[in-house]
């Protein structure tokens, strides 16, 4: 195999050329789907095969963020008789979504779609969430409005979320309006690796099937007594459409928890960071300080209350991930240490004895 053969198609970038160069004779495959330990990869002679990790890949790492992920680039061994491939290694991400510390949810897309139904009440504080995932994972934000059907005032809603979300584009969509759908069009570019992201029950499933033209996905129907979905994704998947782009669906999450996710934080919220910067003091704490620059706002409205502490919200979560990722780290090197000068000792033992 070598670069000028690997299809494109499965959304293959210039930015992993350098692994087909030096490393000619790797098998490279890209993650497809992903059921608990189960992959399906696609290959580079444009097969899809069940893998496995390697036992060499699920010893060496603790780090949960380390393992294969839908949408990786991997390589990987198949020996004849075998019924599985084995995934040796993952290669370097160009994006990834993760949540808490323990869980990627889809590496190396391109754009997200955060689906959000125009039904149920909307949630501009889930959205914070959804985009700082996002930020941090440097995949670029859209925001769908699904279902727009099913509401009156959608155009309401679409300014509404505009005006949290600035610089975000916002797309209207409902699937008994196929024209609206055509808007997805200039995300859903050849070779673009596109996520559906969002709570159980928006659409996205229903929006995979649409955007294939037929029935892929799995769907579940509404329960009019508490809007929530009935069949859920349990497995995130990965569609080819007819026009070129790679879709991604991902199952509804019930928690979405921040890792310490800080860089998508500030994103997020960078006219506070930025207004919070401009307080007389550097330790502000924001609460009853003179020359609070942050309270002057919130006071005349140019940030909005809600938005605000959702900020605090989200910051207080990252700030506690990170505390426990440093304290981890800290554990680590102790024990690292420990370990050195142990064998320091044995050795120095083993000297005097004249071992070595
Ligand atoms: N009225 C309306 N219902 C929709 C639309 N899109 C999806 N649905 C329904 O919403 C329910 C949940 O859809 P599904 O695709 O499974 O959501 P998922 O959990 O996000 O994958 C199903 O009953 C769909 O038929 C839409 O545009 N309009
Ligand atoms: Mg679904
Ligand atoms: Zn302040």
């Amino acid at each position: 195999m070598n670069a000028k053969s690997f299809p494109h198609s499965w959304g293959w970038s210039p930015f992993f050329d350098a692994y087909l160069e030096s490393q000619p004779h790797w098998h490279i495959a890209r993650v497809i789907n992903q059921e608990k330990g189960l992959y399906k990869i696609q290959t580079s002679d444009d097969e899809t095969l069940l893998a496995q990790l390697s036992g060499k890949l699920s010893y060496s790492t603790t780090n949960p963020l380390a393992f294969p992920a839908v949408g990786d680039w991997i390589q990987y061994s198949f020996n004849s008789g075998d019924e599985r491939a084995m995934i040796q290694q993952v290669l370097e991400r160009r994006t990834c979504f993760y949540r808490g510390s323990e869980q990627v949810i889809a590496a190396n897309v391109d754009v997200a779609f955060i689906v959000t139904s125009a039904n149920a009440e909307m949630n501009l504080n889930r959205l914070d969430r959804y985009l700082t995932l996002c930020w941090e994972s440097k995949a670029q934000p859209v925001i769908v409005l699904s279902k727009i059907d099913l509401c009156e005032n959608s155009q309401t809603l679409v300014a509404e979320i505009e005006q949290r979300h600035v610089g975000v584009d916002v797309l209207a969509v409902s699937l008994q309006q196929p024209q609206t759908l055509l808007q997805l069009n200039k995300y859903l570019l050849p070779g673009q690796t596109v996520v559906l992201m969002g709570s159980s029950g928006v659409g996205k499933s229903s929006l995979a099937n649409a955007l294939m033209g037929g029935e892929v996905a799995l769907t579940g129907a509404i329960r009019d007594d508490d809007q929530k979905g009935r069949h859920t994704t349990t497995s995130r998947q990965t569609y080819r459409l007819a026009g070129g782009a790679l879709l991604m669906d991902t199952p509804g999450m019930r928690s979405l928890a921040l890792g310490s996710h800080e860089e998508g934080l500030e994103h997020q919220f960078s006219d506070i960071v930025e207004l919070a910067q401009s307080c007389r003091f550097s330790d502000c704490q924001h609460e009853t300080e003179p020359g609070c620059a942050i309270r002057a706002a919130l006071d005349s409205g140019d940030v909005d209350q809600g938005r605000w502490l959702s900020f605090l919200k989200l910051q207080r979560e990252v700030l506690h991930e990170k505390m426990k990722e440093d304290h981890a780290l800290l554990e680590q090197q102790r024990n690292k240490w420990k370990k050195i000068s142990k064998d320091l000792r044995v050795r120095i033992k083993q000297k005097a004895r004249g071992q070595v």
